[in-house]
């Protein structure tokens, strides 16, 4: 499939269900910690430079928010959790949110779960992998910040990381940096074969 990465825009924000876009465009779901890198990953992918917003405020956005990418592909920014500033009631909202989306859109093709590269998954990390693994739903885990670690050491924080999440080896890993576009390529082609 051909696809014009240039050509994406934000489509929609959703709280719920009724405002998912309706139709049969295949989307892919991303989802991590605040500042994990999400929206850099975003815009690293699509190649501009403030699509998503890199915000300094993380926890900020808490709506699903919907990028069209050619009208052939969705990307559905997931907001970031794990935000220790907001209320209980607020994260119970979040948490319906999210599982609404996750468990009923036929749509979703797969999840692009983020991860640090540089520490050992959150609680936070290894919950959300595992109601994705108790769901079904296919899993591209991406490890961001690489440029943070020394080369020599990335197979060591990878192996620790597939340890603490028990990771599923049919799932793919990818090393990622939106600073030095290492697994630019590994990303695309991992979306891509969710999608075809
Ligand atoms: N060095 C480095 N910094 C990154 C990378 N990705 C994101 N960041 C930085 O991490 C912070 C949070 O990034 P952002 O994309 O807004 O995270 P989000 O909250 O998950 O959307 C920002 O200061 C980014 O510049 C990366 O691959 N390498
Ligand atoms: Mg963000």
């Amino acid at each position: 499939m051909e696809i014009n990465t240039h050509n994406a825009e934000i489509l929609l924000s959703a709280a719920n269900k009724s405002h998912y876009p309706q139709d049969d465009i295949p989307e892919i779901a991303l989802a991590g910690r605040s500042n994990v890198g999400k929206s850099s990953f975003i815009n690293t992918l699509l190649n501009r430079k403030n699509l998503a917003r890199t915000s300094g405020k993380p926890g900020k956005t808490q709506l699903l928010n919907f990028f069209n990418i050619d009208d052939k592909l969705r990307f559905v920014d997931v907001p970031g959790y794990g935000y220790a500033r907001v209320s209980k009631k607020e994260r119970e909202k979040w948490g319906r949110m999210i599982e609404e989306y996750l468990t009923s859109r036929e749509n979703l093709r797969a999840v692009v779960s983020l991860v640090d590269l540089r520490h050992d998954p959150s609680a936070d990390d290894v919950q959300m992998y595992e109601f994705l693994k108790y769901y079904d739903i296919p899993v591209i885990l991406v490890a961001t910040k690489a440029d943070k670690i020394p080369r020599g050491k990335w197979n060591k924080h990878e192996s620790a990381i597939k340890k603490k999440l028990d990771f599923d080896r049919n799932d793919d890993f990818i090393l990622f940096s939106s600073v030095t576009k290492d697994g630019l390529d590994a990303a695309w082609d991992a979306i891509l074969s969710k999608i075809q």
